[in-house]
């Protein structure tokens, strides 16, 4: 039997499709010695409770990943020292720094996707068994990309990914775009997938926009949940959407949320090191028990959960597509 996901009611009187735990923030940016902020990280299925690779930037803000583990996904204990990385498919290669983790579980093994500093950002892989033992493989591309997202099976057959082609900064635009391998070192077959919104359409999702949660499939499709940012006068915001692309052409999009699904509005996500960001990098879903918990890093700072019904979600996004 599949281990309970964390998960709340909704509240009475909350017409949204999503939100947000009560508790939260479930992980506090001190949550381990040396932390500055612990945010924009990924958990999954493991053993009888759960697994996570946890953003940490300590308090050089020196960005690296850690591993943690959680009975209940929602209590966590953050190892102290960041992933020592061993050789994986390649040589060693050079990594000046790690952030915004993803983990999909892909036939035998958890594999990691990371935001890489290889000569500026682009996306690292490492592959675990344990979460005690990595081992780190080719980056999948050139620099600068960030965003990389695995697809949890092969799709005809091939290994897939998400991504988003970025700058060496803080990058004003950005699309997301799906690239194949046969084997996790090679990529190509680069297709776009979903450009930005117009202005005047989707405002909240019309300067760049990012992969978010590893996509898991449904009866319309993969369903995802990604990053929108609009530039204000005050900077960047970042907000939440979903999109659902097609089972076996996922560079297709068959419904994507024209509104936010959740937007910064309490204070945890509009008050810290970097105001007014959501940023999802994963989910944990029962299909049976039509429930998903969305893992979302607030205001580069904490980890905090929001809970949805799929069959909600998927109907909202249908009936709101961009
Ligand atoms: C992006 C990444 C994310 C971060 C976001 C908002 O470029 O650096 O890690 O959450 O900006 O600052």
């Amino acid at each position: 039997m599949q281990k309970a996901i964390p998960w709340q009611d909704k509240p009475k009187g909350c017409s949204d499709v999503i939100w947000r735990y009560s508790e939260n923030p479930i992980i506090a940016r001190d949550a381990i010695p040396m932390s500055n902020s612990i945010f924009n990280s990924a958990v999954v299925p493991f053993k009888n409770g759960f697994a996570g690779v946890f953003r940490c930037d300590n308090k050089a803000v020196q960005m690296n990943i850690y591993a943690g583990f959680s009975i209940d996904g929602i209590h966590w204990d953050i190892d102290h020292y960041p992933i020592k990385m061993q050789e994986g498919n390649t040589k060693m290669i050079a990594s000046d720094y790690k952030y915004d983790p993803r983990v999909t579980f892909i036939e035998d093994r958890y594999w990691i996707t990371w935001c890489n500093g290889y000569f500026g950002p682009t996306i690292g892989i490492a592959y675990t068994f344990d979460f005690k033992e990595f081992f780190q493989c080719e980056n999948a591309f050139l620099p600068f990309n960030r965003n990389g997202v695995l697809f949890p099976e092969k799709i005809n057959g091939k290994y897939a990914m998400l991504s988003r082609p970025s700058d060496n900064g803080h990058t004003p635009f950005g699309d997301i775009f799906i690239s194949y391998s046969p084997d996790m070192k090679y990529w190509g077959e680069h297709r776009n997938v979903m450009q930005v919104a117009p202005f005047e359409d989707s405002a909240w999702q019309c300067t760049k926009i990012g992969a978010g949660s590893v996509p898991f499939l449904t009866e319309d499709g993969w369903l995802m949940f990604y990053h929108g940012v609009i530039n204000t006068c005050n900077g960047f915001r970042y907000a939440m959407g979903a999109a659902i692309l097609d089972k076996n052409n996922p560079d297709e999009v068959k419904y994507r949320t024209k509104p936010y699904l959740l937007t910064p509005s309490v204070d945890y996500e509009q008050i810290g090191d970097v105001s007014n960001v959501i940023f999802p990098c994963a989910t944990l879903q029962d299909i049976a028990q039509d429930k998903v918990a969305i893992y979302y890093g607030a205001a580069d700072t904490v980890v905090a959960l929001a809970f949805g019904r799929i069959s909600e979600i998927i109907k909202f996004t249908k009936e709101n597509t961009l």
